[in-house]
Protein backbone atom coordinates (compact mmCIF):
# COMPACT_ATOMS: atom_id res chain seq x y z
CA UNK A 1 0.00 0.00 0.00
CA UNK A 2 0.99 3.62 -0.62
CA UNK A 3 2.45 3.96 3.60
CA UNK A 4 4.61 1.16 3.27
CA UNK A 5 2.41 -1.66 4.80
CA UNK A 6 1.47 -5.10 3.53
CA UNK A 7 -1.75 -4.48 3.55
CA UNK A 8 -4.66 -2.03 3.74
CA UNK A 9 -6.87 -3.65 6.31
CA UNK A 10 -6.00 -6.66 8.36
CA UNK A 11 -9.17 -8.31 9.93
CA UNK A 12 -8.46 -10.55 12.97
CA UNK A 13 -11.67 -13.17 13.18
CA UNK A 14 -13.37 -14.46 10.39
CA UNK A 15 -16.57 -13.96 11.39
CA UNK A 16 -20.16 -12.83 10.87
CA UNK A 17 -18.73 -8.94 11.47
CA UNK A 18 -15.14 -9.60 10.04
CA UNK A 19 -15.99 -11.16 6.83
CA UNK A 20 -18.70 -8.53 6.24
CA UNK A 21 -16.22 -6.15 6.51
CA UNK A 22 -13.21 -7.97 4.74
CA UNK A 23 -15.30 -8.62 1.46
CA UNK A 24 -16.94 -4.91 1.55
CA UNK A 25 -13.55 -3.58 1.81
CA UNK A 26 -12.06 -5.71 -1.03
CA UNK A 27 -14.90 -4.31 -2.67
CA UNK A 28 -13.91 -1.20 -2.30
CA UNK A 29 -10.68 -1.32 -3.72
CA UNK A 30 -8.75 -2.26 -0.43
CA UNK A 31 -5.84 -5.02 0.20
CA UNK A 32 -7.64 -6.81 3.04
CA UNK A 33 -6.07 -10.02 5.11
CA UNK A 34 -8.41 -11.87 7.56
CA UNK A 35 -6.45 -14.19 10.10
CA UNK A 36 -9.09 -16.86 11.76
CA UNK A 37 -8.25 -19.29 13.86
CA UNK A 38 -10.15 -21.40 16.41
CA UNK A 39 -8.94 -22.83 19.83
CA UNK A 40 -10.49 -26.12 21.21
CA UNK A 41 -12.91 -25.88 23.37
CA UNK A 42 -11.67 -27.69 27.02
CA UNK A 43 -13.26 -31.28 25.35
CA UNK A 44 -11.84 -30.36 22.12
CA UNK A 45 -14.69 -29.43 19.84
CA UNK A 46 -12.89 -27.47 17.28
CA UNK A 47 -14.86 -26.26 13.58
CA UNK A 48 -13.60 -24.16 10.02
CA UNK A 49 -13.96 -20.43 8.85
CA UNK A 50 -16.74 -18.60 9.76
CA UNK A 51 -17.15 -17.73 13.33
CA UNK A 52 -19.67 -18.26 15.60
CA UNK A 53 -22.60 -17.65 13.91
CA UNK A 54 -22.01 -20.65 11.53
CA UNK A 55 -20.31 -22.85 13.27
CA UNK A 56 -21.64 -22.97 16.72
CA UNK A 57 -23.82 -19.94 17.44
CA UNK A 58 -27.40 -19.18 15.33
CA UNK A 59 -26.99 -21.85 12.03
CA UNK A 60 -27.28 -25.21 14.14
CA UNK A 61 -29.44 -24.03 16.98
CA UNK A 62 -32.02 -22.98 14.47
CA UNK A 63 -31.63 -27.02 12.52
CA UNK A 64 -32.12 -28.39 16.05
CA UNK A 65 -34.66 -25.96 16.89
CA UNK A 66 -36.43 -27.09 13.37
CA UNK A 67 -36.13 -30.50 14.45
CA UNK A 68 -37.50 -30.13 17.76
CA UNK A 69 -40.52 -28.04 15.70
CA UNK A 70 -41.09 -31.12 13.07
CA UNK A 71 -41.37 -33.76 16.15
CA UNK A 72 -43.79 -31.47 17.80
CA UNK A 73 -45.23 -31.33 14.00
CA UNK A 74 -45.51 -34.92 13.84
CA UNK A 75 -47.52 -35.62 16.63
CA UNK A 76 -49.99 -32.65 15.29
CA UNK A 77 -50.01 -34.17 11.98
CA UNK A 78 -52.24 -37.09 12.83
CA UNK A 79 -54.81 -35.22 14.52
CA UNK A 80 -55.01 -33.54 10.38
CA UNK A 81 -55.47 -37.13 9.35
CA UNK A 82 -52.03 -38.14 8.20
CA UNK A 83 -51.79 -42.02 9.14
CA UNK A 84 -48.73 -42.63 11.36
CA UNK A 85 -47.95 -43.43 14.67
CA UNK A 86 -46.94 -40.94 16.63
CA UNK A 87 -45.77 -43.37 19.64
CA UNK A 88 -43.11 -44.35 17.37
CA UNK A 89 -41.33 -41.41 16.42
CA UNK A 90 -37.96 -40.63 18.10
CA UNK A 91 -34.63 -38.43 17.16
CA UNK A 92 -31.32 -40.54 15.98
CA UNK A 93 -29.13 -38.20 17.86
CA UNK A 94 -26.25 -39.18 15.65
CA UNK A 95 -28.55 -38.38 12.32
CA UNK A 96 -29.65 -35.17 13.85
CA UNK A 97 -25.69 -34.48 14.73
CA UNK A 98 -24.05 -35.51 11.13
CA UNK A 99 -26.91 -33.91 8.99
CA UNK A 100 -26.72 -30.12 11.02
CA UNK A 101 -22.40 -30.76 10.94
CA UNK A 102 -22.84 -31.12 7.11
CA UNK A 103 -24.75 -27.96 6.10
CA UNK A 104 -22.09 -26.55 8.35
CA UNK A 105 -19.34 -27.99 6.76
CA UNK A 106 -20.86 -27.26 3.66
CA UNK A 107 -21.02 -23.22 4.55
CA UNK A 108 -17.61 -23.31 5.69
CA UNK A 109 -16.94 -24.22 2.37
CA UNK A 110 -18.43 -21.96 0.61
CA UNK A 111 -16.96 -19.38 2.44
CA UNK A 112 -13.65 -20.06 1.58
CA UNK A 113 -14.47 -20.27 -1.94
CA UNK A 114 -16.16 -16.78 -1.89
CA UNK A 115 -13.14 -15.23 0.30
CA UNK A 116 -10.92 -16.65 -2.56
CA UNK A 117 -12.92 -15.67 -5.41
CA UNK A 118 -12.96 -12.30 -3.84
CA UNK A 119 -9.75 -11.99 -3.48
CA UNK A 120 -9.79 -11.79 0.60
CA UNK A 121 -6.30 -13.43 1.73
CA UNK A 122 -7.34 -15.54 4.55
CA UNK A 123 -4.92 -17.08 6.99
CA UNK A 124 -5.56 -19.99 9.65
CA UNK A 125 -3.87 -17.96 12.42
CA UNK A 126 -3.87 -17.14 15.65
CA UNK A 127 -3.30 -12.49 15.90
CA UNK A 128 -1.89 -10.76 18.70
CA UNK A 129 -0.61 -7.17 18.54
CA UNK A 130 3.03 -6.41 18.58
CA UNK A 131 2.04 -2.72 17.60
CA UNK A 132 -0.85 -0.49 16.54
CA UNK A 133 -0.25 -1.66 12.47
CA UNK A 134 1.69 -4.71 13.27
CA UNK A 135 0.24 -8.01 14.12
CA UNK A 136 1.66 -11.63 14.74
CA UNK A 137 -0.10 -14.57 13.27
CA UNK A 138 0.64 -18.30 15.05
CA UNK A 139 -0.36 -21.14 12.97
CA UNK A 140 -1.64 -24.34 14.60
CA UNK A 141 2.39 -25.77 13.78
CA UNK A 142 3.30 -23.04 16.30
CA UNK A 143 4.91 -20.86 13.19
CA UNK A 144 4.70 -17.27 13.18
CA UNK A 145 3.51 -14.89 10.49
CA UNK A 146 4.09 -10.80 10.32
CA UNK A 147 1.46 -8.76 9.39
CA UNK A 148 1.50 -5.00 8.97
CA UNK A 149 -1.50 -3.29 8.03
CA UNK A 150 -2.56 0.77 7.99
CA UNK A 151 -5.86 -0.36 9.25
CA UNK A 152 -6.74 -3.34 11.63
CA UNK A 153 -10.25 -4.40 12.83
CA UNK A 154 -11.24 -6.89 15.95
CA UNK A 155 -13.93 -8.93 14.95
CA UNK A 156 -12.71 -11.62 17.63
CA UNK A 157 -15.90 -12.38 19.07
CA UNK A 158 -16.29 -14.37 22.12
CA UNK A 159 -16.52 -18.25 23.69
CA UNK A 160 -18.61 -19.45 26.41
CA UNK A 161 -17.58 -19.04 30.12
CA UNK A 162 -17.29 -21.53 32.17
CA UNK A 163 -18.14 -21.55 36.24
CA UNK A 164 -15.38 -21.23 39.08
CA UNK A 165 -16.25 -24.99 40.47
CA UNK A 166 -14.75 -28.38 40.61
CA UNK A 167 -15.66 -29.92 37.51
CA UNK A 168 -17.23 -27.87 35.16
CA UNK A 169 -14.39 -27.49 32.87
CA UNK A 170 -13.47 -31.08 32.81
CA UNK A 171 -16.89 -32.34 32.16
CA UNK A 172 -19.27 -29.32 31.55
CA UNK A 173 -19.62 -29.03 27.91
CA UNK A 174 -21.36 -25.71 26.30
CA UNK A 175 -22.96 -24.48 23.10
CA UNK A 176 -19.47 -24.96 21.63
CA UNK A 177 -19.59 -28.58 22.41
CA UNK A 178 -23.53 -29.75 21.60
CA UNK A 179 -24.00 -28.70 18.01
CA UNK A 180 -21.27 -31.59 17.31
CA UNK A 181 -21.76 -33.95 20.28
CA UNK A 182 -20.68 -37.76 19.45
CA UNK A 183 -22.96 -39.21 21.80
CA UNK A 184 -26.72 -38.58 22.72
CA UNK A 185 -26.58 -35.66 25.04
CA UNK A 186 -29.30 -37.85 27.26
CA UNK A 187 -30.50 -36.24 30.61
CA UNK A 188 -29.20 -33.18 30.69
CA UNK A 189 -28.81 -29.99 33.25
CA UNK A 190 -28.68 -26.92 31.32
CA UNK A 191 -26.97 -24.17 33.56
CA UNK A 192 -27.75 -20.35 32.81
CA UNK A 193 -31.06 -18.42 31.94
CA UNK A 194 -30.00 -16.20 29.20
CA UNK A 195 -31.31 -16.72 25.61
CA UNK A 196 -28.39 -19.46 24.71
CA UNK A 197 -29.17 -21.34 27.69
CA UNK A 198 -33.34 -21.30 27.26
CA UNK A 199 -32.91 -22.18 23.56
CA UNK A 200 -30.57 -25.29 24.06
CA UNK A 201 -32.86 -26.50 27.13
CA UNK A 202 -36.16 -26.05 24.62
CA UNK A 203 -34.90 -27.86 21.85
CA UNK A 204 -33.37 -30.41 23.68
CA UNK A 205 -36.49 -31.11 25.73
CA UNK A 206 -38.51 -30.85 22.40
CA UNK A 207 -36.32 -33.48 21.09
CA UNK A 208 -37.38 -35.77 23.75
CA UNK A 209 -34.11 -35.28 26.17
CA UNK A 210 -34.70 -35.08 29.99
CA UNK A 211 -34.53 -31.46 30.49
CA UNK A 212 -33.55 -29.26 33.59
CA UNK A 213 -32.68 -25.48 33.30
CA UNK A 214 -30.88 -23.89 36.38
CA UNK A 215 -31.40 -20.02 36.68
CA UNK A 216 -29.53 -18.12 39.26
CA UNK A 217 -31.69 -15.36 39.53
CA UNK A 218 -34.26 -14.73 36.76
CA UNK A 219 -35.08 -15.92 33.21
CA UNK A 220 -33.37 -13.53 30.46
CA UNK A 221 -32.38 -11.00 31.89
CA UNK A 222 -32.81 -8.02 29.84
CA UNK A 223 -35.57 -9.15 27.98
CA UNK A 224 -39.19 -7.93 28.74
CA UNK A 225 -40.57 -9.34 32.05
CA UNK A 226 -44.01 -10.24 31.28
CA UNK A 227 -42.84 -11.82 27.67
CA UNK A 228 -39.91 -13.47 29.73
CA UNK A 229 -42.43 -15.57 31.58
CA UNK A 230 -43.83 -16.41 29.45
CA UNK A 231 -41.39 -17.95 27.53
CA UNK A 232 -40.31 -20.00 30.56
CA UNK A 233 -43.93 -20.90 31.67
CA UNK A 234 -44.44 -22.37 28.48
CA UNK A 235 -41.31 -24.48 28.55
CA UNK A 236 -42.46 -25.62 31.64
CA UNK A 237 -45.63 -26.92 30.58
CA UNK A 238 -44.03 -28.42 27.70
CA UNK A 239 -41.94 -30.14 30.19
CA UNK A 240 -38.67 -28.52 31.21
CA UNK A 241 -37.84 -28.84 34.52
CA UNK A 242 -36.78 -25.11 35.90
CA UNK A 243 -35.19 -24.98 39.56
CA UNK A 244 -34.89 -21.39 40.15
CA UNK A 245 -32.39 -19.42 42.73
CA UNK A 246 -29.95 -22.15 42.55
CA UNK A 247 -26.27 -23.09 41.74
CA UNK A 248 -24.49 -26.27 40.90
CA UNK A 249 -21.59 -26.56 43.45
CA UNK A 250 -19.32 -29.49 42.08
CA UNK A 251 -19.58 -31.81 39.09
CA UNK A 252 -18.10 -35.17 39.42
CA UNK A 253 -17.88 -38.49 37.45
CA UNK A 254 -19.06 -41.37 38.58
CA UNK A 255 -18.01 -44.99 37.72
CA UNK A 256 -20.54 -45.43 35.31
CA UNK A 257 -19.67 -42.39 33.39
CA UNK A 258 -23.12 -39.91 34.80
CA UNK A 259 -22.27 -36.55 36.07
CA UNK A 260 -23.04 -36.17 39.94
CA UNK A 261 -23.74 -32.99 40.48
CA UNK A 262 -24.07 -31.21 43.84
CA UNK A 263 -26.02 -27.94 44.03
CA UNK A 264 -27.16 -25.28 46.05
CA UNK A 265 -31.20 -23.68 46.93
CA UNK A 266 -31.86 -20.16 47.63
CA UNK A 267 -32.01 -21.67 51.62
CA UNK A 268 -28.34 -22.93 51.41
CA UNK A 269 -29.81 -26.63 50.85
CA UNK A 270 -27.72 -28.58 48.93
CA UNK A 271 -29.06 -31.51 46.58
CA UNK A 272 -27.60 -34.14 44.34
CA UNK A 273 -28.70 -35.11 41.35
CA UNK A 274 -27.21 -37.61 38.38
CA UNK A 275 -26.79 -36.12 34.89
CA UNK A 276 -25.57 -37.18 31.37
CA UNK A 277 -24.63 -33.74 30.34
CA UNK A 278 -23.98 -30.66 32.10
CA UNK A 279 -24.54 -27.39 29.61
CA UNK A 280 -23.39 -24.14 30.85
CA UNK A 281 -24.93 -21.47 29.45
CA UNK A 282 -23.24 -18.72 31.83
CA UNK A 283 -22.42 -15.54 29.27
CA UNK A 284 -19.83 -15.17 26.75
CA UNK A 285 -15.81 -13.88 26.81
CA UNK A 286 -14.91 -11.41 24.95
CA UNK A 287 -11.30 -12.91 23.30
CA UNK A 288 -9.65 -9.76 23.53
CA UNK A 289 -6.63 -10.65 26.60
CA UNK A 290 -5.45 -12.82 23.74
CA UNK A 291 -4.82 -9.99 21.03
CA UNK A 292 -2.72 -8.64 23.55
CA UNK A 293 -4.04 -5.12 23.87
CA UNK A 294 -1.40 -3.30 25.78
CA UNK A 295 1.30 -3.64 22.72
CA UNK A 296 -1.01 -1.62 20.72
CA UNK A 297 -2.26 1.09 23.09
CA UNK A 298 -5.88 -0.63 22.85
CA UNK A 299 -7.79 0.09 26.26
CA UNK A 300 -10.55 -2.74 27.01
CA UNK A 301 -13.02 -2.43 29.68
CA UNK A 302 -11.73 -4.16 32.64
CA UNK A 303 -14.84 -5.83 33.72
CA UNK A 304 -15.84 -7.53 30.47
CA UNK A 305 -12.50 -6.86 28.24
CA UNK A 306 -14.77 -5.44 25.81
CA UNK A 307 -13.91 -2.50 23.42
CA UNK A 308 -15.65 0.65 24.04
CA UNK A 309 -15.38 2.00 20.65
CA UNK A 310 -17.45 5.11 18.94
CA UNK A 311 -18.50 4.82 15.49
CA UNK A 312 -16.59 1.14 15.68
CA UNK A 313 -13.89 3.09 16.51
CA UNK A 314 -11.29 2.40 19.18
CA UNK A 315 -9.05 4.56 21.30
CA UNK A 316 -6.51 3.77 19.03
CA UNK A 317 -7.60 5.44 15.72
CA UNK A 318 -6.29 2.80 13.44
CA UNK A 319 -7.65 0.08 15.02
CA UNK A 320 -11.46 -0.61 15.33
CA UNK A 321 -13.90 -3.23 16.30
CA UNK A 322 -17.54 -4.54 15.13
CA UNK A 323 -19.41 -7.68 16.52
CA UNK A 324 -19.36 -9.17 19.97
CA UNK A 325 -16.57 -7.36 21.37
CA UNK A 326 -17.98 -4.13 21.43
CA UNK A 327 -19.21 -2.76 24.84
CA UNK A 328 -22.98 -2.76 25.18
CA UNK A 329 -24.25 -2.95 21.89
CA UNK A 330 -26.47 -6.37 20.74
CA UNK A 331 -24.68 -9.37 20.46
CA UNK A 332 -26.28 -10.44 17.48
CA UNK A 333 -24.66 -11.67 13.54
CA UNK A 334 -27.06 -8.66 11.70
CA UNK A 335 -25.19 -6.55 13.83
CA UNK A 336 -21.76 -7.77 13.30
CA UNK A 337 -22.70 -7.82 9.66
CA UNK A 338 -24.28 -4.61 9.07
CA UNK A 339 -21.79 -2.33 11.14
CA UNK A 340 -18.58 -4.27 9.66
CA UNK A 341 -20.26 -3.08 5.83
CA UNK A 342 -20.95 0.30 6.82
CA UNK A 343 -17.60 0.55 8.43
CA UNK A 344 -15.72 -0.56 5.29
CA UNK A 345 -17.59 1.54 3.15
CA UNK A 346 -16.27 4.60 5.12
CA UNK A 347 -13.22 4.05 5.47
CA UNK A 348 -12.37 2.45 1.77
CA UNK A 349 -15.50 4.27 0.23
CA UNK A 350 -16.91 7.65 0.21
CA UNK A 351 -19.63 6.87 2.49
CA UNK A 352 -20.48 8.55 6.33
CA UNK A 353 -23.44 6.22 7.02
CA UNK A 354 -23.07 4.99 11.02
CA UNK A 355 -24.20 2.03 12.30
CA UNK A 356 -27.68 2.42 13.81
CA UNK A 357 -27.83 0.19 16.67
CA UNK A 358 -31.00 0.93 18.36
CA UNK A 359 -34.77 -0.84 17.31
CA UNK A 360 -32.79 -3.68 16.26
CA UNK A 361 -35.51 -6.85 16.16
CA UNK A 362 -34.23 -10.49 17.70
CA UNK A 363 -35.79 -13.56 18.24
CA UNK A 364 -35.46 -15.84 21.37
CA UNK A 365 -35.86 -19.54 19.58
CA UNK A 366 -37.73 -21.28 22.72
CA UNK A 367 -40.56 -23.36 21.51
CA UNK A 368 -42.62 -21.06 21.69
CA UNK A 369 -40.76 -18.09 20.14
CA UNK A 370 -40.69 -14.70 21.26
CA UNK A 371 -40.05 -11.85 18.90
CA UNK A 372 -39.33 -8.30 20.13
CA UNK A 373 -37.74 -5.20 18.40
CA UNK A 374 -37.45 -1.59 20.42
CA UNK A 375 -38.11 -1.51 24.61
CA UNK A 376 -39.86 -3.36 26.59
CA UNK A 377 -42.41 -2.35 28.91
CA UNK A 378 -40.27 -1.73 31.72
CA UNK A 379 -37.57 0.11 29.66
CA UNK A 380 -40.34 2.57 28.08
CA UNK A 381 -41.90 3.55 31.93
CA UNK A 382 -38.13 4.16 33.20
CA UNK A 383 -37.29 6.40 30.01
CA UNK A 384 -40.65 7.66 29.78
CA UNK A 385 -42.98 7.08 33.28
CA UNK A 386 -45.78 5.53 33.87
CA UNK A 387 -48.58 8.58 32.55
CA UNK A 388 -46.51 9.09 29.22
CA UNK A 389 -46.63 4.82 28.14
CA UNK A 390 -49.95 3.19 27.12
CA UNK A 391 -49.34 -0.72 26.50
CA UNK A 392 -51.36 -2.25 24.18
CA UNK A 393 -52.17 -6.20 24.62
CA UNK A 394 -54.04 -9.42 23.50
CA UNK A 395 -53.51 -13.03 23.71
CA UNK A 396 -54.75 -15.11 20.77
CA UNK A 397 -55.41 -17.94 19.23
CA UNK A 398 -53.59 -19.30 16.21
CA UNK A 399 -55.86 -21.19 13.59
CA UNK A 400 -53.05 -24.10 13.24
CA UNK A 401 -53.47 -24.40 17.12
CA UNK A 402 -57.00 -25.71 16.84
CA UNK A 403 -57.18 -28.89 15.56
CA UNK A 404 -54.52 -30.33 17.79
CA UNK A 405 -56.24 -29.18 20.19
CA UNK A 406 -52.36 -27.29 21.32
CA UNK A 407 -52.43 -24.49 23.70
CA UNK A 408 -52.50 -21.15 23.07
CA UNK A 409 -52.56 -19.83 26.30
CA UNK A 410 -49.09 -18.08 26.23
CA UNK A 411 -49.82 -16.81 22.99
CA UNK A 412 -49.44 -13.26 23.42
CA UNK A 413 -48.56 -9.53 22.14
CA UNK A 414 -48.05 -6.51 23.37
CA UNK A 415 -47.47 -2.80 21.79
CA UNK A 416 -45.17 -0.32 24.22
CA UNK A 417 -46.27 3.14 23.09
CA UNK A 418 -46.59 6.93 23.74
CA UNK A 419 -49.66 7.94 25.36
CA UNK A 420 -49.64 11.40 24.08
CA UNK A 421 -48.39 13.60 20.59
CA UNK A 422 -48.36 11.01 17.59
CA UNK A 423 -48.53 7.91 19.82
CA UNK A 424 -45.49 6.86 18.36
CA UNK A 425 -44.82 2.81 18.57
CA UNK A 426 -41.50 2.34 21.06
CA UNK A 427 -41.49 -1.51 21.57
CA UNK A 428 -43.55 -4.22 19.80
CA UNK A 429 -43.53 -8.23 21.33
CA UNK A 430 -44.88 -11.07 20.19
CA UNK A 431 -44.96 -14.56 21.68
CA UNK A 432 -46.18 -17.62 19.28
CA UNK A 433 -44.57 -19.32 16.42
CA UNK A 434 -42.56 -18.04 13.56
CA UNK A 435 -41.63 -14.86 15.81
CA UNK A 436 -38.90 -13.71 14.17
CA UNK A 437 -40.55 -14.12 10.69
CA UNK A 438 -43.28 -12.24 12.22
CA UNK A 439 -41.40 -9.25 13.86
CA UNK A 440 -38.98 -8.65 10.96
CA UNK A 441 -41.35 -6.36 9.10
CA UNK A 442 -42.77 -4.24 12.03
CA UNK A 443 -38.35 -3.56 12.84
CA UNK A 444 -38.74 -1.92 9.77
CA UNK A 445 -41.96 -0.21 10.48
CA UNK A 446 -40.47 1.33 13.21
CA UNK A 447 -37.50 2.42 11.40
CA UNK A 448 -40.29 4.59 9.74
CA UNK A 449 -41.81 5.87 12.77
CA UNK A 450 -44.58 3.90 13.36
CA UNK A 451 -47.58 5.07 15.18
CA UNK A 452 -50.77 3.55 16.97
CA UNK A 453 -53.10 5.20 14.71
CA UNK A 454 -51.27 3.61 11.61
CA UNK A 455 -50.77 0.05 12.74
CA UNK A 456 -54.67 0.57 13.69
CA UNK A 457 -55.08 1.62 9.59
CA UNK A 458 -53.18 -1.41 8.86
CA UNK A 459 -55.09 -4.37 7.17
CA UNK A 460 -54.21 -7.26 8.41
CA UNK A 461 -53.68 -10.83 6.42
CA UNK A 462 -56.47 -13.28 7.16
CA UNK A 463 -56.17 -16.05 8.78
CA UNK A 464 -52.12 -15.23 10.36
CA UNK A 465 -50.28 -14.67 13.83
CA UNK A 466 -48.58 -11.40 13.06
CA UNK A 467 -51.98 -9.74 12.13
CA UNK A 468 -52.76 -9.59 15.84
CA UNK A 469 -50.69 -6.64 15.76
CA UNK A 470 -52.78 -5.14 13.64
CA UNK A 471 -55.86 -5.20 15.56
CA UNK A 472 -54.80 -4.41 18.89
CA UNK A 473 -57.17 -1.93 20.83
CA UNK A 474 -57.19 -3.33 24.79
CA UNK A 475 -54.73 -1.06 26.95
CA UNK A 476 -53.08 -2.17 30.26
CA UNK A 477 -54.87 1.01 31.39
CA UNK A 478 -58.16 0.25 30.31
CA UNK A 479 -58.10 -3.12 32.51
CA UNK A 480 -60.24 -4.69 29.71
CA UNK A 481 -59.54 -8.26 29.69
CA UNK A 482 -57.04 -8.90 26.93
CA UNK A 483 -57.79 -13.13 26.48
CA UNK A 484 -59.76 -13.65 23.32
CA UNK A 485 -63.31 -13.24 23.98
CA UNK A 486 -64.60 -16.08 20.85
P1 LIG B 1 -17.67 -14.39 15.79
O1 LIG B 1 -18.70 -14.82 14.81
O2 LIG B 1 -17.64 -15.07 17.10
O3 LIG B 1 -16.27 -14.59 15.05
C1 LIG B 1 -15.05 -14.37 15.66
C2 LIG B 1 -13.99 -15.27 15.02
O4 LIG B 1 -12.70 -14.81 15.40
C3 LIG B 1 -14.09 -16.69 15.49
O5 LIG B 1 -13.97 -17.58 14.39
C4 LIG B 1 -12.91 -16.83 16.43
O6 LIG B 1 -12.44 -18.16 16.54
C5 LIG B 1 -11.91 -15.92 15.77
N1 LIG B 1 -10.83 -15.43 16.64
C6 LIG B 1 -10.92 -15.06 17.93
N2 LIG B 1 -9.74 -14.59 18.37
C7 LIG B 1 -8.89 -14.65 17.32
C8 LIG B 1 -7.53 -14.27 17.13
N3 LIG B 1 -6.81 -13.74 18.12
N4 LIG B 1 -6.96 -14.48 15.91
C9 LIG B 1 -7.67 -15.02 14.90
N5 LIG B 1 -8.98 -15.36 15.02
C10 LIG B 1 -9.57 -15.18 16.20
N6 LIG B 1 -27.14 -14.20 16.70
C11 LIG B 1 -28.22 -13.97 15.95
O7 LIG B 1 -28.31 -12.92 15.32
N7 LIG B 1 -29.25 -14.87 15.87
C12 LIG B 1 -29.21 -16.05 16.53
O8 LIG B 1 -30.14 -16.85 16.42
C13 LIG B 1 -28.07 -16.34 17.31
N8 LIG B 1 -27.97 -17.51 17.96
C14 LIG B 1 -26.84 -17.80 18.67
C15 LIG B 1 -26.76 -19.03 19.29
C16 LIG B 1 -25.64 -19.36 20.02
C17 LIG B 1 -25.56 -20.72 20.69
C18 LIG B 1 -24.56 -18.44 20.12
C19 LIG B 1 -23.31 -18.79 20.88
C20 LIG B 1 -24.64 -17.21 19.50
C21 LIG B 1 -25.78 -16.88 18.77
N9 LIG B 1 -25.92 -15.63 18.13
C22 LIG B 1 -27.04 -15.37 17.38
C23 LIG B 1 -24.88 -14.59 18.25
C24 LIG B 1 -23.95 -14.55 17.02
O9 LIG B 1 -23.40 -15.82 16.78
C25 LIG B 1 -22.85 -13.53 17.28
O10 LIG B 1 -23.42 -12.29 17.61
C26 LIG B 1 -21.95 -13.32 16.05
O11 LIG B 1 -21.38 -14.53 15.61
C27 LIG B 1 -20.86 -12.31 16.38
O12 LIG B 1 -20.00 -12.13 15.30
P2 LIG B 1 -18.52 -11.61 15.50
O13 LIG B 1 -18.03 -11.29 14.13
O14 LIG B 1 -18.47 -10.58 16.54
O15 LIG B 1 -17.72 -12.85 16.11
P1 LIG C 1 -26.37 -14.09 28.98
O1 LIG C 1 -27.47 -13.58 28.18
O2 LIG C 1 -25.31 -13.19 29.49
O3 LIG C 1 -27.01 -14.91 30.19
C1 LIG C 1 -26.22 -15.57 31.12
C2 LIG C 1 -27.12 -16.35 32.05
O4 LIG C 1 -26.31 -17.12 32.94
C3 LIG C 1 -27.99 -15.47 32.91
O5 LIG C 1 -29.18 -16.16 33.19
C4 LIG C 1 -27.12 -15.32 34.15
O6 LIG C 1 -27.87 -15.02 35.29
C5 LIG C 1 -26.51 -16.67 34.26
N1 LIG C 1 -25.22 -16.71 34.94
C6 LIG C 1 -24.18 -15.85 34.81
N2 LIG C 1 -23.15 -16.24 35.58
C7 LIG C 1 -23.55 -17.36 36.21
C8 LIG C 1 -22.93 -18.23 37.13
N3 LIG C 1 -21.69 -18.02 37.55
N4 LIG C 1 -23.63 -19.30 37.58
C9 LIG C 1 -24.88 -19.52 37.16
N5 LIG C 1 -25.53 -18.73 36.27
C10 LIG C 1 -24.87 -17.67 35.81
O7 LIG C 1 -25.57 -15.25 28.25
P2 LIG C 1 -25.92 -16.26 27.08
O8 LIG C 1 -24.84 -17.29 27.13
O9 LIG C 1 -27.31 -16.72 27.09
O10 LIG C 1 -25.73 -15.33 25.83
C11 LIG C 1 -24.48 -14.73 25.63
C12 LIG C 1 -24.61 -13.51 24.83
O11 LIG C 1 -24.87 -13.86 23.51
C13 LIG C 1 -25.71 -12.59 25.33
O12 LIG C 1 -25.16 -11.43 25.86
C14 LIG C 1 -26.55 -12.35 24.10
O13 LIG C 1 -26.76 -11.00 23.82
C15 LIG C 1 -25.81 -13.01 22.97
P3 LIG C 1 -28.13 -13.49 35.79
O14 LIG C 1 -29.27 -12.97 34.99
O15 LIG C 1 -26.85 -12.73 35.57
O16 LIG C 1 -28.46 -13.66 37.24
Amino acid sequence: TDQGYTYDLLVIGGGSGGLAAAKEAVGLGAKVAVLDYVSPSPIGTTWGLGGTCVNVGCIPKKLMHQAALLGEAIHEAATFGWQLDPKTVKIDWEALRTSVQNHVKSVNWVTRVELRTKKVEYFNALGHFKDAHTVVGTTKKGEEKVFTAKDILIAVGGRPRYPDIPGAVEYGITSDDIFSLERAPGKTLVVGAGYIGLECAGFLNGLGYDTTLMARSIVLRGFDRQMAEHVAEEMQQRGVNFIYEAKVKKIAKQEDGRLLVDWVDKDGQIHQDVYDTVLFAIGRRSLTQELKPENAGLKLIPETGKIDAVNEQSNVPNIYAVGDVLHKKPELTPVAIHAGKLLARRLYGNSTEKMDYTNVATTVFSPLEYGCVGLSEEAAVALHGQDEIEIFHAYYKPTEFFVPQKSPDRCYVKVVALRHGDERVLGMHFVGPNAGEVIQGFAAAIKCGLTIPKLKSTVGIHPTVAEEFTRIFITKRSGLDPKPQS
